[in-house]
């Protein structure tokens, strides 16, 4: 693949690949977070808020926020654990089937094991290609006994109209609403962004979609059991330092999770969870 190139991406190190149909993405090294995708249409489908942080161990705000080994705060580590604000390397580029791929790494460190004492080695696979995205998370345990890790795949994608975008395929499917304990099912065939929202949807079905004004994007998550459904809402949004008042507007976090119950993995064992985003031609 002759198509990649490192770059500084609002300071931080960056890597862009092209893949074929003129598909291009961007992912920052830290957190091999994916930060723009524009698939063939050539249209952004990630959310990036224009008040993010750009700054070496602060979250970015929008694109794929990789989380592990703690989903929000449902243990003792930091808000949705350290890989995304970690510093991983760029493994390689590849051609695959699907597309172009690229790899990024993060082993366990003295710096992890500060926080989290387990010995792990991830990788993030992203592949573009046409008018699909796919983002692979492998987790192998390095370590000599097993442990439990949360994860998910926070994917912010870009909506146009609150009032139009519709997401379809919960309707049956128990959640938790964030803060709460009670267990309550869906009943609506289409989850709309206009009132706020923040639940986890327990063993989600591998397929969702996105409806935003005529756009269709096709959500397709393996490995990963739960789907949690996130917008902030005006007030939220307005009192986040790294959102515009009106960014709730423009986003809906559609995120691939492994949240209930927690993964455990033994010892020499690799869990793989994916999310792949396709959008109608
Ligand atoms: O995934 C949903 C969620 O856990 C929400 O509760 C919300 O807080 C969001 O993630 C963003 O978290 P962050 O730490 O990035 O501000």
């Amino acid at each position: 693949m002759n198509t990649l190139e490192t770059l500084d991406h609002h300071g931080l190190p960056a890597i862009r690949w092209q893949g074929p149909g003129g598909a291009t993405a961007i992912a920052t090294l830290q957190g091999a977070h994916l930060v723009s995708w524009i698939p063939a249409d050539g249209e952004e489908k990630l959310f990036v808020s224009e008040r993010s942080a750009f700054e070496p161990g602060k979250a970015i705000r929008g694109g794929i926020p990789l989380i592990f080994p703690q989903f929000a705060d449902r243990g003792p580590l930091r808000q949705h654990g350290f890989a995304r604000t970690a510093s991983w390397t760029f493994a390689g580029a590849s051609v695959a089937e699907e597309g172009h791929r690229a790899t990024f790494r993060l082993e366990s460190s003295a710096a992890t094991r500060a926080t989290w004492p387990k010995d792990f080695a991830l990788e993030l696979a992203a592949t573009i290609g046409g008018n699909r995205l796919e983002v692979e998370l492998r987790v192998l345990n390095r370590g000599e006994a097993s442990f439990p890790f949360t994860a998910a795949l926070h994917t912010y994608l870009r909506i146009t109209d609150p009032a139009r975008a519709r997401l379809r395929g919960l309707r049956g499917i128990r959640f938790v609403e964030r803060g709460a304990t009670q267990v309550e099912t869906e009943h609506r065939d289409a989850i709309t962004p206009e009132s706020p929202i923040d639940r986890v949807y327990f063993e989600a079905p591998p397929r969702t979609v996105l409806e935003d004004e005529g756009r269709v994007v096709t959500i397709t998550q393996r490995g990963f059991t739960d789907t949690v459904v996130w917008n902030p809402g005006a007030e939220k949004s307005a009192a986040m330092a790294d959102m515009a008042p009106d960014g709730w507007r423009r986003m809906f976090c559609i995120e691939a999770a492994a949240v209930e119950p927690p993964v455990v993995l033994r010892p020499g064992e690799t869990w793989r969870g994916s999310q792949s985003l396709a959008c109608d031609p």
